[in-house]
């Protein structure tokens, strides 16, 4: 697979009867056909600084509540860990993996000594105890309720199957503490194109009338979708007016 080269031949898009999968776009052209842009280097995304801070079961040993944070949230398994690795550049920073509940605990990434990017553990992660989802469950609800220092919230869903109840539970608390949300519908690769606009188009009609919220296409493939979330992440912490 050849990302980020040259331009688009007519070779690599041969007529096809079926519209395909968006994975099979993964060469050098974007959705529409289109050359894609060249990749970004690391310096010029402000997030490839980050760095693993700490890792935190509970609220009682977090960095100090200062600065400006912005938290991955979402189903187990929803590629949390993987889109966090995919705004900030770096493959894996933040542990991914296939078996569901791979993030247990509250992982601090620091950009600067102001600025932090957090890997939630996922909910709904049916394998785990009834013990440890209470804890989890609590330990999530303590971190939004009580986070002075977050300034918005990647809220990353599967997008074939999004808007899950629990995700309803965090776009409603998001609309009632006017926390800045942005919903990653990703692995949009696994899908055909015209099934992932179908689904976008859904859920920004379900969105409608909500405030600070944005929705969009993801896939750790997709160059274009990860700048367009980087920019709204960089945006929320402050560092796209600072000539990083
Ligand atoms: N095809 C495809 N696979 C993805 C994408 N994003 C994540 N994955 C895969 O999905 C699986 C789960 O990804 P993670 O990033 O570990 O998911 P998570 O939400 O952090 O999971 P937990 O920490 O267990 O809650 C991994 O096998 C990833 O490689 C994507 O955009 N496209
Ligand atoms: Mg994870």
């Amino acid at each position: 697979m050849v990302l980020y080269s040259g331009q688009c031949g007519k070779t690599h898009h041969p007529v096809r009867q079926n519209p395909p999968k968006l994975g099979h776009l993964y060469t050098n052209c974007d959705m529409n056909g289109q050359a894609k842009p060249p990749a970004p280097s690391p310096r010029d995304n402000p997030l490839n600084r980050a760095q693993f801070l700490l890792l935190s079961p509970d609220l009682d040993h977090v960095p100090p509540d200062l600065g400006l944070e912005v938290a991955f949230a979402g189903r187990s398994n929803a590629g949390k860990s993987s889109a966090l690795n995919a705004l900030v550049g770096q493959k894996a920073l933040a542990r991914t993996s296939k078996t569901p509940g791979r993030t247990q605990a509250l992982v601090f990434f620091a950009l600067d000594e102001q600025r932090r990017l957090v890997d939630l553990p996922g909910y709904g992660y049916a394998k785990v105890s009834a013990s440890l989802k209470a804890q989890w469950s609590k330990t999530l609800d303590n971190f939004l309720n009580q986070r002075r220092a977050l300034r918005g919230l990647v809220l990353v869903m599967d997008s074939r199957h999004p808007l899950t109840a629990f995700d309803q539970q965090m776009l409603s608390w998001c609309q009632a503490q006017s926390m800045p949300l942005l919903i990653l519908l990703s692995k949009a690769d696994k899908l055909r194109r015209a099934e992932a606009q179908t689904t976008l188009a859904g859920i920004n009609q379900s969105l409608i009338g909500l405030r600070q919220v944005t929705v969009q296409l993801f896939s750790i493939h997709e160059p274009l979708w990860i700048e367009q979330a980087r920019a709204t992440v960089v945006g929320w912490l402050g560092l796209n007016h600072q000539g990083l």
